[in-house]
């Protein structure tokens, strides 16, 4: 098999991307009722302009109490399609293929926007309730006690995962990303940290992976076979005792059976207090162990911000794909930058707009 370099495209079912460098999901906190905006025309527009050959849109609820804060996108309505598929078709036009990533905050939803201070808003001041696996609370800012999800519920919000599903499809977006990492519902049942039920979504490590297996089932049976379906996972929980790269690895294998495409390797998030070694690529180890002995593709997240390094997470096959989260806002042409320091600009394709420019 030969080296496979960042601007080497990469197939995954029916999509080509035009290289290996996705836009990774950020929330932006500026949605209107879920819907997007002209900031997220513009943000994610101009990313797909500098060369992104995925975009990945931000967490997208799945139901307005699924929501981190009343600024979130969402999808829980028909309302919703329309604003995602204008931002979808800019994004085509331009080369970059239109990804979303779907959501349910579980227990720290309800929460301020960052720049509002980022604490849980009490359901008189603009919040509402809140649901997890277990009536336990993340704690620090965010103190608000769930309410424990019955079987019924849970059932419910798989459907509304699955009808968020079908009208992200309608938007044309062509990458699907469920989210289970960052301390969010999916996360929270495989956690034990979160996740302190005596029923069949708790206890043992099966019972653990039963929400998002069920989810992943029932959602990848309405997004069409031929377009990528994946999933974020926080792979260590960096707690002792607690969700490990190990379990990871074992629910990245049960995932490939279920027809996901790649795992997009995060981590953190499951409680306040852990203790994250962060650095400059900490979390390329777990997409490369997933990669390896899950035998699934992967994306690697987390402080990568240098084109020689990202270049070498895909040559040394640690992952598929790189995802840059922050250096996207300080440089919305990273790749036009990237091809430069690699020598492949000629892999690039300039909007003709910009190309005297270069
Ligand atoms: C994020 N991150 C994030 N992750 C996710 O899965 N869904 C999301 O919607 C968001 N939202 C979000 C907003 C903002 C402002 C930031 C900075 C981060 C995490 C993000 O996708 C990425 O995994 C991390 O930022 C690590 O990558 P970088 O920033 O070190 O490249
Ligand atoms: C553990 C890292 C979490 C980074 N963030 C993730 C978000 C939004 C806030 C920032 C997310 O996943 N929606």
């Amino acid at each position: 098999m030969p080296t496979k370099h960042l601007f080497d495209p990469l197939t995954i079912k029916s999509v080509t991307l035009r290289n290996r460098i996705g836009v990774s999901p950020m929330c932006q906190y500026s949605a209107e009722d879920g819907r997007l905006t002209d900031w997220h025309l513009v943000h994610l527009g101009t990313r797909a302009l500098g060369g992104a050959g995925l975009v990945i849109v931000e967490a997208t609820a799945v139901a307005p109490e699924g929501r981190i804060t009343p600024g979130d996108a969402g999808l829980w309505s028909e309302q919703q399609i329309e604003p995602l598929a204008r931002v979808n078709r800019f994004l085509k036009q331009h080369g970059t293929i239109p990804g979303i990533q779907l959501a349910h905050a579980g227990r720290k939803a309800s929460a301020a926007r960052p720049w509002e201070g980022g604490a849980h808003l009490a359901d008189d001041a603009g919040g509402w309730p809140t649901v997890a696996p277990s009536a336990v609370a993340f704690g620090g800012d965010l103190p608000k006690v769930p309410s424990a999800l019955t079987e019924a519920g849970i059932s419910h919000v798989q459907g509304q995962f699955v009808d968020a599903a079908r009208r992200a499809l309608a938007a044309g977006c062509e990458w699907l990303e469920l989210h289970s990492a960052h301390g969010y519902l999916s996360h929270e049942f495989l956690s034990p940290l979160s996740n302190q039920r005596i029923d069949r979504y708790g206890g043992s490590f099966e019972n653990r992976l039963r929400f998002l297996l069920e989810t992943v089932r029932v959602v990848r049976a309405v997004w069409p076979d031929r377009l990528p379906f994946t999933v974020r996972l926080s792979c260590t929980d960096w707690v002792p005792g607690a969700w490990d790269i190990d379990q990871s690895v074992e629910l990245a294998r049960q995932l490939r059976a279920e027809d996901v495409d790649l795992i997009d390797c995060s981590s953190g998030g499951a409680v306040p207090d852990a203790k994250i070694p962060v650095a400059p690529g900490f979390q390329v180890p777990l997409a490369d162990r997933i990669r390896r002995e899950a035998g699934i593709a992967t994306a690697a997240v987390g402080l990568i911000t240098e084109p020689l390094q990202a270049d070498d997470i895909i040559s040394h096959n640690c992952a598929d794909l790189v995802l840059l989260g922050r250096e996207w806002l300080r440089d919305p042409i990273w790749p036009i930058r990237a091809a430069r320091v690699l020598g492949k600009s000629a892999a690039l394709s300039l909007p003709v707009q910009y190309a005297r420019a270069w």
